[in-house]
């Protein structure tokens, strides 16, 4: 697919992606909405995302989406939907239904393709690395090259998770030379908390427990220690993984407190264990190594239930 064979006649667009989006999302639509300004600037273009989390703000216009899902064209021309199919663009999903022409672009293998074309590659890193392939490279530009950077880290991982592919990494190396501060980027997007993000991810480091020989570690959370830190859950993203770094360690427990005597579990595992088998047996699931679940009981109980399974993997029995 080539968005510049698309344009013909075109004289309005509208992209959008998935409800509570995330760096790819954003990143594949900002990228589309600066390739479409830079390139063909009689033409319309409005964008449509909500819940725009700030650490995303810095890429190049930003300010143009309407989170507020407010337009005067009763149809586009073309719609984007990107990085979702059509049932997850929320607010957005009337414009992309009276378009005249729509156009979904993704990289979720649960997404049998939502438009009058379509360009899905379930084995794709991200909606980004799609969108950049059909991008004429000559008229890209760092604003471009930016958003989808930000698209690929984060939904790699920074390169780590295993849908980063040969072919994400010739994106990314077309990308770099636009000459931008990628490492800046990579920190901003992925890796930098906030301070109270930081004293809660020590704290649960700082009464971390290991055991099974230290193939296991676990932390607890209490809502407690959460209003005192005034956190929020989303605050705790990222707690388990670290715990998961510890040297020898196979697996990762993280429970924080919900409600009394309910927690929030997840799990993390370095292969060995397939947590997502476990989490199933308590009503939760995931994958092979990252899965999650709602539990009842004292931490103890949580804690010694969930370690049985961990433990009867870990002896193959
Ligand atoms: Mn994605």
């Amino acid at each position: 697919m080539k968005i510049d064979e698309l344009l013909a006649g075109v004289s309005t667009v509208g992209i959008s992606g998935h409800i509570r989006p995330d760096g790819d999302c954003i990143g594949s639509n900002m990228a589309l909405y600066n390739y479409l300004r830079k390139n063909y600037p009689d033409i319309r273009v409005d964008v449509f995302l909500q819940e725009i989390p700030e650490c995303f703000s810095f890429l190049d216009g930003i300010e143009d989406v309407r989170t507020d899902y407010k337009t005067d064209i009763d149809s586009y021309d073309l719609f984007f939907a990107l990085d979702c199919g059509k049932e997850r663009l929320g607010d957005a999903e009337k414009f992309f239904d009276a378009a005249k022409k729509k156009i979904n672009i993704d990289h979720h293998i649960s997404n049998p393709g939502t438009g009058d074309a379509n360009y899905i590659v379930p084995t794709a890193s991200s909606a980004c690395e799609l969108v950049y392939n059909c991008l004429d490279n000559e008229k890209t530009d760092e604003a471009v090259a930016k958003c989808i950077y930000t698209g690929i880290v984060t939904d790699t991982g920074v390169f780590k998770y295993s849908n980063t592919s040969p072919e994400t990494l010739k994106v990314v190396s077309e990308l770099i030379k636009f000459g931008f501060d990628f490492g800046a980027l990579v920190d901003h997007v992925f890796f930098e908390k906030t301070y109270v993000q930081n004293q809660i991810l020590g704290r649960a480091l700082l009464e971390s427990m290991l055991f099974m020989d230290g193939k296991c570690i676990v932390s607890v959370v209490s809502r407690q220690t959460m209003d005192f830190y005034m956190v929020t859950s989303s605050d705790l993203d990222g707690i388990v993984s670290q715990l998961l770094l510890t040297s020898g360690t196979e697996c990762a427990m993280f429970l924080y407190e919900i409600g009394s005597m309910e927690y929030k579990v997840s799990l993390r595992s370095k292969g060995l264990v397939n947590v997502a088998k476990i989490a199933e047996l308590f009503g939760g699931g995931g994958h092979a190594r990252a899965a999650g679940c709602t539990m009842n009981g004292t931490q103890h109980d949580i804690i010694n239930n969930l370690s049985e399974y961990i433990e009867r993997q870990l002896k193959g029995i």
